[in-house]
């Protein structure tokens, strides 16, 4: 049972998504499949939740409109990419309401599930709760202006929305107020102890396990419902329970049962054919997902599903981290992406998914480079692999009849090249059950090219004369060797490997007799077969580059407007003139202990002298500031900072890094003077 986290409605597929879980998870399934298990891949869209009503907003749709769109988009972006589910839904669809609702009220009734009143961001302006994400104020820690309630941008910290300062509406930039509201709390804090003995025997990636184990030790209840009006209602006869919908994140994975469920009725026309997916303790289930949805498959879903009781657990959840795009960070909402679509009509769909097998983001973040991807791409798979094809399919049709020739005897260069055939095809299996599919493909890459050096030095095509009955053996070993290459090579691109088993004229295309050199093939016949693939060309890679660069340049204007949007309510000018600057001449300065950015300065203010503490000690040293001319907030109250009563602040320009740098005058004016 394998399932790809289920993309929210909100926007097209971007290489960034596919590298992240679903071609990995279409390869796998692939593979499976070509062993002959018993396995389905199912996905679909994530239709609830902030991220679609704000969406929504945003483009001034209403949410159906903006799902029903996408779902149809995500659907054909998939579709040109090949990847194969066997069934795609939406948990807007009824029959996931429906079991997502039974979910919750089997937890309720389990008594998993408890009623608190919180105190939640409210917009009075759009009558709305907002989420952590959509308040936006002060970091309490950095004094950075527009950090976000779950985390500030600037500093890094996690932040509690409480914590913000002056915290303001993302949606209509007013203030905003706290106000009680009733959820309901999922226990999770009981479920600590299972959670623990589930994960720990875990065989998982290093960086999964350590994740999931490390969330199990802080483990809270969290509230499961939400104020929106958009999404699955809660189940409930509560008047409390009016209003308010099931938060995304418990029912969006129920929506992994729910399309295998819709599976079952729609393609397998058997309303039961569901269960030994999700019922049969036997079952491996395995979800692919990105980094940034660890911690709701290996910790909060295996906890809804141990509350539940009826359905199997996790067995693998392999995670993958991030995907950029020419050294920078992709965005959909900036438009910096490659998007799926996009890639197959400019080099084709195999091309494409090849491309972007080359760079899944294993183990750490990695770099797609449009000129490193293509460059490898044309040397891996058209002409070690595709060429070489091309070049053994057309020799027998030319010189052998068409038909795979009966090989003489053996040599040991024969009998090499067949032994690393079925080793590499054990070593490429094992690691792609470990998801280790990059170094797999490496395998694949790498038979291939001792293949082709086998190929070249066997030079049949002067063996043709000179000794045919050997160059017969060559061919018949090469198009073994070419079989075998076939099936690690399906996975990866499958349309065209179709197209190749035509050409051999190769009807069992299991994945075990694939590998395996086949003595009947001797006299075989095989088809006329074509070049499998066209190189991508070098204008095509110098478009890609330039585009790319003018999509960053875009996306950095795009990102600079937003931020001079929100960031300039204007004011009076008697708002300006309260605040009183003034020329200040540091006389002394001095490290303030136990802290690596405060330091205590002496400044001459003309007729006064006085003591302020300033966040710089990070990038000034004490020694090099006295003698220097500031400008200073005469007229701030009094602060205490470790100790010191800090009377006044100085004023820095942020650098890149937001390093502060000193605001000075441009030629000594006497301690004092105004500034306005
Ligand atoms: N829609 C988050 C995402 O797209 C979410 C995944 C749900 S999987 C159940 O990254
Ligand atoms: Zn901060």
């Amino acid at each position: 049972m394998i399932t790809s986290a289920l993309p929210y409605a909100n926007g097209p597929i971007h290489i960034g998504h596919l590298a992240g879980a679903y071609l990995p998870a279409d390869i796998f399934t692939r593979f499976l499949r070509m062993k002959g298990e018993d396995v389905i891949h199912i996905c679909g869209t994530d239709e609830h939740g902030v991220a679609i009503t704000l969406r929504a907003l945003k483009e001034g749709v209403s949410p159906k409109e903006l799902v029903d769109r996408y779902y149809e988009r995500i659907k054909s972006d998939f579709a040109k990419f090949g990847i194969d589910f066997d069934h795609f839904s939406r948990t807007s669809r009824p029959i996931h309401h429906k079991n997502a609702q039974s979910f919750f009220l089997r937890l309720y009734e389990k008594d998993y599930l408890y009623k608190a009143t919180m105190k939640q961001f409210y917009d009075p302006k759009s009558g709305r709760f907002l989420p952590d994400r959509y308040v936006i104020g002060t970091c309490p820690y950095c004094g950075y202006p527009e950090a976000r309630g779950d985390q500030c941008e600037k500093c890094g910290r996690q932040i509690d929305p409480e914590d913000l300062k002056d915290p303001k509406s993302a949606l209509t930039g007013e203030p905003v107020i706290l106000k009680e509201t009733v959820h309901w709390f999922f226990k999770l804090s009981a479920l600590k102890e299972p959670l623990k003995e589930y994960v720990s025997p875990k065989d998982w990636k290093p960086f999964v396990k350590e994740f999931a184990l490390s969330w199990i030790e802080e483990l809270r209840d969290r509230a499961i419902t939400r104020d929106l009006d958009w999404g699955i209602p809660v189940p409930l006869d509560d008047p409390d329970a009016k209003g308010k919908v099931m938060y995304v994140w418990f029912e969006a994975p129920i929506g992994y049962i729910s399309a295998t469920m819709e599976w079952a009725e729609q393609v397998k026309g058997d309303p039961k054919a569901w269960e030994p997916y999700w019922l049969d303790e036997d079952t491996v289930l395995v979800h692919f997902i990105g980094k940034d949805n660890i911690v709701f498959h290996t910790v909060i879903w295996p906890a809804m599903l141990i509350a539940h009781g009826d359905y199997i657990l996790p067995t693998d959840v392999p995670a993958n981290a991030f995907l950029n795009l020419q050294g920078r960070k992709l965005s959909t909402s900036r438009g910096y992406a490659i998007w799926a679509d996009e890639l197959v009509e400019a080099v084709g769909q195999d091309i494409a998914r090849y491309a972007v097998a080359l760079y899944i983001p294993e183990k750490d973040d990695s770099d797609f480079n449009v000129r490193d991807a293509f460059t490898r791409t044309n040397a891996e798979l058209v002409d070690n692999f595709g060429n070489f094809a091309q070049r053994v399919l057309s020799f027998i049709n030319r010189y052998m009849g068409g038909r795979v020739p009966e090989p003489g005897e053996f040599t040991q260069q024969d009998r090499d090249i067949l032994n690393l055939l079925e080793e590499t095809a054990k070593r490429y299996e094992d690691l792609l059950l470990k998801y280790e599919i990059r170094l797999a493909l490496r395998e694949a890459v790498n038979l291939g090219a001792e293949v082709n050096r086998y190929y070249e030095h066997q030079a049949p095509w002067k063996l043709r004369k000179e000794d045919p009955e050997r160059a017969r053996t060559v061919l018949y070993v090469a198009f073994q060797v070419l079989k075998g290459l076939s099936a690690m090579f399906y996975p990866f691109v499958p349309s065209s490997v179709e197209t190749l088993w035509g050409y051999m004229n190769i009807r069992d295309t299991s994945f075990s007799s694939l590998v395996k050199p086949d003595p009947s093939l001797a006299g075989h016949p095989i088809n006329e077969s074509k070049p499998l693939y066209r190189k991508v060309e070098e204008e095509t890679i110098k478009a890609w580059e330039e585009e790319l660069k003018k999509r960053y340049e875009k996306a950095i204007g795009k990102a600079t407007d937003e931020k001079k949007k929100e960031e300039m309510p204007r004011i009076k000018y008697e708002d300006f003139a309260k605040v009183k600057l003034r020329v200040a001449k540091i006389l002394e300065a001095e490290r303030i202990p136990n802290t690596d950015k405060l330091l205590k300065l002496t400044i001459d203010l003309g007729d006064e002298k006085r003591t302020l503490v300033a966040g710089i000690g990070h990038v000034y040293r004490p020694e090099e500031l006295p003698g220097k001319y500031i400008v200073v907030v005469a007229n701030l109250k009094k602060k205490k900072l470790r100790g010191v009563v800090s009377d006044g602040m100085l004023l820095a320009a942020h650098d890149e890094e937001g390093n502060p740098v000193l605001l000075t005058v441009e030629k000594e004016v006497p301690p004092g003077s105004e500034v306005s």
